[in-house]
C-alpha cells in the first residue's frame, strides 16, 4: 500500500515488489555536485535502518546487473518543471528522474515514505526493505510552500532550525519563514547596528507559568549556516524583521529609533500593537538600509520580509509611506519585499508579496498585482490549540484540529482574489507558549502535512484518504523520535 503525503500527481500500482538488500547499489546521471548531493541523502537515509553500504557511482561505471536505485536528470522532461519527478518501480530496479535536482529530492522523499517506517531508525533494523512496484508521476500545484517559525517569542537554536527544516523538507515544504525580530527579541546579528543582537537578543517571552526564558540571537555565521543547510534541502530561507510595529527590542537597543528619543524597556509579555518605530526621522531609513542590506547579502533566496502587521501604534498615511518608502528599500538590495497583508493597503509593486492571515487587505494587494501567499489564521496558524484541552497554544484564531487544518481549498479561501495571484500556502508556528523542540513539534505534527497536502496537491485531496494516509506516518514519527500529537481524529497504526 501507498500512503504517500503529499498526494502525488498520479500514481499507478503494478504487481510485484523490488527489495532494497546489501548488493543494491545508487546510479547518478549526470555526476554533477547537485546530484551527488541528493544521492547522498538517500544513501544517508537509507544505511543507518539497513546498514547496506549503498554506493553511489556513476551510471555508466556500474555492471547494469545488480539492483539499482537510479537518480538521473532528464533534460527532455520539461513539463517536470523545477520540482517534479517521476518514480518507477519494477522488481528489477527503481528510477528516478527528473528535470532538475529538486525534483530528484522529492522523488527521495516520496521513496523513504514508500519504504516500510523502520527505514527512518538511526539504527539496524532486521528489515526486509520491500518497494511496491509501480509508476508515479508528480509536480506541485504551488511553487509557495512554507513554514514560518518564530524565534523571536523564544529563541531557537541552529540545531533545532535544522531539525525543522528536516522535518519540512520530508513533506516537500520549501520555504523557511523566520521571524527574526519582534518585541521580545532581535535574533540576527547586524554588524552595522551591534546593540540590537547584543541587548535585543537576551530577552524572550515569560511563559504564563511565570518562567522567565533566556534570549539568543544567530550570529552571521550561524545565519550562513541555516540557509546553507536550508539549500541542500531544497529550502529557500526567508528572513522576517516585523516593522514598523513588532519593533520594541529594537526600540529597547537604540534610543534614536525611537519617536520620542528615549529607548523602551525590555518587554516580556504577549501583547501586541504597541511599539513604533520613529517614522518621520532619517536616521529610521538608515538603520532599515543597514538592516535590510546586511540580511539581503547573507541571503541568496529571492525574498525580505518586512513584516507591516498590526502597526496599531501609527496612523495610517505613516504606515503606507513607510511601507512604500521600505519597499523600495528592499528593492535596492536587490529582493522582492514580502509583507503580511496590511501592505495591501500601500502602493505595491507587481514583484511584492502580501501574506494572508487575517485583516482584510490581501485583496487589495492581488488588485495591484502582487502575489499572495495564505497563512489563514484559523487554518493555519498552528500555535492555535488543536482543542480546548491542549496543553500549548493560543486561541484567538479558535482551536485548529488535525482535520480543520487539512481540510481547507486555497482557491476558495479569498473572496475576490484570482487563483492567478496565489502563489502558495504557509503554515504559522508563534512561539509565545512554546520554549523547546519538542513543544514545536506538538504543535506541527500531525498538523503540518495536512498543510503541505494544500500546499502541493492539486487533486486527490479527500479527508478521509488522507486520515488513512496520515495515521500511516506515526510509525516513522517514533522512529524519528518526533513528539507528535496522537489526536483522536487519526486511527494511529
Ligand atoms: C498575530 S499574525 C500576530 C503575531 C502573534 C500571533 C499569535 C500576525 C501577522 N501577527 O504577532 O504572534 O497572532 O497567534
Amino acid at each position: 500500500m501507498m500512503h504517500l503525503i503529499p498526494q502525488p500527481t498520479s500514481v499507478q500500482p503494478a504487481g510485484g515488489v523490488f527489495v532494497l538488500t546489501a548488493d543494491t547499489a545508487i546510479t547518478i546521471s549526470p555526476a554533477t555536485p547537485e546530484v551527488t548531493a541528493v544521492a547522498e541523502l538517500l544513501a544517508a537515509r537509507l544505511r543507518p535502518a539497513t546498514g547496506y553500504p549503498l554506493p553511489i557511482r556513476p551510471s555508466g561505471e556500474w555492471p547494469a546487473s545488480g539492483p539499482l536505485v537510479s537518480l538521473a536528470l532528464d533534460a527532455d522532461d520539461t513539463a517536470l518543471g523545477q520540482e517534479g519527478y517521476t518514480l518507477h518501480i519494477t522488481p528489477d530496479a527503481v528510477a528516478l528522474t527528473a528535470h532538475q535536482p529538486a525534483g530528484l529530492f522529492y522523488g527521495v522523499q516520496t521513496l523513504r515514505q514508500l519504504l516500510p517506517p523502520a527505514i527512518e531508525s538511526a539504527t539496524p533494523e532486521p528489515g526486509p526493505w520491500p518497494l511496491p512496484a509501480g509508476t508515479i508521476r508528480d509536480t506541485p500545484r504551488f511553487a509557495w510552500r512554507g513554514l514560518m517559525l518564530d524565534v523571536a517569542r523564544h529563541f531557537f537554536g541552529v540545531a533545532d532550525v535544522k531539525r525543522v527544516i528536516d522535518l519540512a523538507a520530508a513533506y516537500k515544504l520549501n520555504r523557511l519563514h523566520l521571524h527574526l525580530a519582534d518585541d521580545q527579541g532581535w535574533r540576527i546579528a547586524i554588524k552595522s547596528w551591534p546593540e540590537l543582537a547584543r541587548v535585543g537578543g537576551q530577552t524572550a517571552v515569560t511563559t504564563a507559568d511565570g518562567r522567565t526564558w533566556p534570549g539568543g540571537y544567530y550570529t552571521q555565521a550561524d545565519y550562513a549556516d541555516i540557509v546553507a543547510y536550508a539549500a541542500s534541502r531544497y529550502v529557500t530561507v526567508v528572513p522576517e524583521i516585523d516593522m514598523p510595529g513588532h519593533t520594541n527590542a529594537a526600540l529597547a537597543a537604540y534610543a534614536e529609533l525611537n519617536p520620542d528619543g528615549q529607548t523602551r524597556p525590555p518587554y516580556t509579555g504577549i501583547e501586541v500593537g504597541f511599539s513604533t518605530l520613529a517614522l518621520d526621522k532619517e536616521i529610521t531609513y538608515r538603520f532599515i538600509d543597514d538592516v535590510v542590506g546586511e540580511l539581503a547579502a547573507l541571503t541568496p533566496g529571492d525574498y525580505l520580509h518586512i513584516g507591516g502587521d498590526e502597526a496599531l501604534a501609527t496612523n495610517k498615511d505613516d504606515y503606507v509611506r513607510f511601507i512604500e518608502r521600505v519597499q523600495e528599500i528592499v528593492a535596492g538590495h536587490g529582493k522582492r519585499m514580502v509583507g503580511w497583508e496590511e501592505i495591501g493597503q500601500a502602493r505595491l509593486s507587481p514583484t511584492s508579496i502580501a501574506q494572508h492571515w487575517a485583516p482584510g487587505h490581501a485583496a487589495a494587494a492581488a488588485a495591484q498585482g502582487a502575489g499572495v501567499i495564505l497563512s489563514p489564521a484559523p487554518r493555519v496558524y498552528l500555535d492555535m490549540k488543536y482543542d480546548d484541552t491542549t496543553p500549548l497554544g493560543l486561541i484567538w484564531a479558535g482551536t485548529i484540529s488535525v482535520r480543520t487544518a487539512y481540510d481547507w481549498q486555497p482557491e476558495t479561501q479569498l473572496p475576490g482574489v484570482a487563483e492567478s495571484s496565489l502563489l502558495g500556502v504557509e503554515a504559522a508556528l508563534w512561539a509565545e507558549t512554546l520554549t523547546t523542540i519538542d513543544e514545536v513539534e506538538f504543535m506541527l505534527f500531525p498538523r503540518l502535512p495536512g498543510v503541505a497536502e494544500a500546499g502541493w496537491s492539486a487533486a486527490g485531496r479527500d479527508w478521509d484518504s488522507y486520515r488513512a494516509r496520515l495515521a500511516a506516518q506515526g510509525a516513522r514519527w517514533e522512529r524519528m523520535g518526533v513528539k507528535f500529537f496522537r489526536s483522536g481524529e487519526v486511527e494511529w497504526k
